[in-house]
């Protein structure tokens, strides 16, 4: 095979890429009608997701925050467009290996697809569909890019192309290149031009009959920039169409507009009012409660499941006397009570920002559990989500009396999307990954001996009680502060045991004993402040945090991984 010199590299580069949109185009436009979550793109991510080990996911965690998933999403995109690049310009000096390489590309998705949770056969199509039109797209592509020249053979293209040009839309003018009769598929953006193949009917994608343009150099045929240029113009409207069109069809309309639906039915047990002075309303200090579009976001998912909640129900079935299914609608009929919880990460670095605290609305998980009749030896309650997430959350846990929630809402709204609507779990006193499960569908009763939850094989451990800390909001650390009274101030933590004092100390001197907020109730952060004389010169500034059992937050550093970040939050300030 020789090297055919017609088509330049950028040219056979762009005709792949433009194909490679095409492809997921279709993808996305097919997954959006059949099930978004097959969509290759974001199953591909998933598996990355999943198979990230602990130290990397830390790194993106803290590099990226909560913009993780659009970094992952934007690097697969980068790395599947250099692919189709370099397929493009194989493809160029011979079309079979551009569709090889889609074919490869193709096998990649699907295999990514059928090995996410809750995978059917069906998942395969909007791969295969997006894979087949891409390759026709290339096809296409290369076929229209290069035509006959019928003026004399050239031996370099570049001599003779632009010489040749002019007789060859002269010679198409004529219409002596005909459009095969097989080539019934549409052009997209074509304007009806026509595939010049003399010699082979021309059908896009047909590997015997493959273009004579496709094999050297040394037969009369020229690169036809315009050509190309419109074809790409055509594949580009297809793919942003289909794209568009996909998600569209991906059900994020009806969640949302289900969502503004939802009338909220009041508590049965509503939250005390807050007590006078849980908010200091000092600048700067997180405020007691967490606004939902402020409220941190973690999980696993790549794109957030939009879940119908009239599709919705919750199963509960396993070690129990009784299985039993409740629907949305049951769900907002029971008694409903109301409570401030807040919310931690375990990938939380001490004085990290993946804490909020939020008044939620939700059944109370023990009232349905008691109605299903937990049996004797189940110590697990192993939640999924829509999208395959797991949680395992101890029974004794749930079933003591505190608020663990069954929760419909947050802060007197619907949950939002991202944070699990239509139901999401809330447990006091646990980190999320073991208890917080968001668009919560299937609990089944069982034993830590016999489940694992998707957190524990990824080494993190199986239980994650919270652990008391503290965190400085105020100095921000690095600050430059002017020399006097400063005021130091934060928020400290012990979920369902409660905050009894916090302390802080300058440069490693006397702890002082800093002023409490008050709190509804042991769940939830605690503000805490003081003023502080400071000197000039640089300062460290230290926290710790006692809890209501009188235990004092541990002074040794741990990492997140395997169960929560420990030490005391310091931060250095410059005093001027
Ligand atoms: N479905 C699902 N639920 C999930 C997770 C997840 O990855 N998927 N992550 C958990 C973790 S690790 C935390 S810390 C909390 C965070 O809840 P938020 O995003 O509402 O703040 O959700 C929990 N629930
Ligand atoms: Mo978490």
């Amino acid at each position: 095979m020789q090297n055919n010199d017609v088509m330049p590299a950028w040219a056979g580069a762009l005709a792949g890429v433009v194909a490679g949109a095409v492809a997921l185009g279709v993808a996305q436009l097919v997954a959006g009608v059949l099930k978004p979550a097959a969509f290759p793109v974001v199953a591909v991510g998933n598996v990355v997701v999943d198979n990230t080990p602990a130290w990397l996911k830390e790194f993106a965690i803290s590099n990226f925050g909560s913009n993780d998933k659009t970094v992952l999403i934007a690097g697969v995109l980068v790395v599947l467009t250099l692919v189709a690049a370099v397929i493009g310009v194989l493809a160029r000096r011979r079309v079979a290996y551009g569709l090889v390489g889609l074919g490869v590309f193709g096998v990649v998705g699907i295999a990514a697809v059928v090995t996410r949770p809750g995978a059917g056969a069906l998942d395969v199509v909007p791969t295969v569909v997006g894979v087949g039109v891409g390759a026709w797209a290339l096809t296409w592509l290369l076929a229209r890019s290069v035509r006959r020249s019928y003026g004399d053979t050239p031996t370099t293209s570049g001599s003779s192309a632009t010489g040749a040009r002019a007789a060859a839309w002269s010679a198409s003018g004529t219409g002596a290149a005909s459009r095969a009769s097989g080539a019934s598929v549409a052009e997209p953006g074509g304007g009806g031009s026509s595939i010049e193949s003399p010699g082979s009917p021309g059908i896009p994608g047909d590997e015997a009959e493959r273009p004579a343009v496709m094999r050297t150099g040394a037969e009369p045929y020229v690169f036809d920039r315009r050509r190309l240029l419109g074809g790409v113009a055509g594949g580009v409207v297809v793919a942003g169409a289909a794209t568009l069109a996909g998600r569209v069809l991906g059900g994020r309309q009806t969640a949302e507009t289900a969502r503004v639906a939802v009338a909220l039915p009041r508590p049965s047990v509503a939250a005390k009012p807050l007590p006078q002075g849980t908010d200091f309303g000092i600048r700067g200090l997180s405020p007691f409660v967490t606004k939902n579009q402020d409220f941190y976001r973690v999980d696993t998912a790549l794109i957030v499941p939009h879940v119908d909640p009239r599709q919705w129900s919750l199963r509960i079935h396993g070690m129990v006397d009784r299985p039993v299914e409740i629907t949305y609608a049951d769900l907002l009929k029971r008694p409903l009570t109301e409570s401030y919880v807040t919310l931690t990460c375990v990938s939380n670095e001490v004085g990290g920002e993946y804490i909020g605290n939020a008044r939620w609305l939700g059944v109370r998980m023990a009232d349905v559990l008691r109605e299903a009749g937990l049996q004797s030896g189940a110590d697990m309650l192993l939640s999924t989500s829509d999208d395959g997430f797991t949680a395992g959350t101890p029974v004794d846990v749930v079933m003591d009396g505190r608020d663990a929630l069954f929760a419909i809402a947050m802060n007197g709204e619907a949950l939002p999307v991202e944070h699990g609507f239509p139901v999401r779990q809330v447990v006091p006193g646990l980190y999320g990954y073991v208890s917080a499960t968001k668009w919560v569908v299937d609990l089944k009763v069982t034993r830590f001996d016999q489940d694992e939850a998707y957190w524990t094989p990824r080494g993190w451990s199986a239980k994650g009680p919270i652990k008391t800390e503290s965190r400085i909001d105020l100095p921000k650390p690095g600050a430059s502060v002017t020399a006097g009274r400063t005021t130091i101030a934060g928020v400290a933590w012990a979920q369902h045991t409660g905050i009894d004092a916090v302390e802080v100390r300058v440069d490693r001197g006397e702890w002082r004993q800093a002023k409490l907020a008050q709190v509804p109730g042991p769940d939830t952060w605690r503000q805490w402040s003081l003023d502080w004389d400071l000197t000039s010169g640089k300062h460290t500034i230290e926290v710790r945090a006692t809890d209501a059992a009188g235990r004092t937050q541990t002074e040794q550093q741990a990492p997140p991984a395997p169960d929560g970040a420990s030490g005391w939050h310091a931060i250095q300030v410059n005093v001027t």
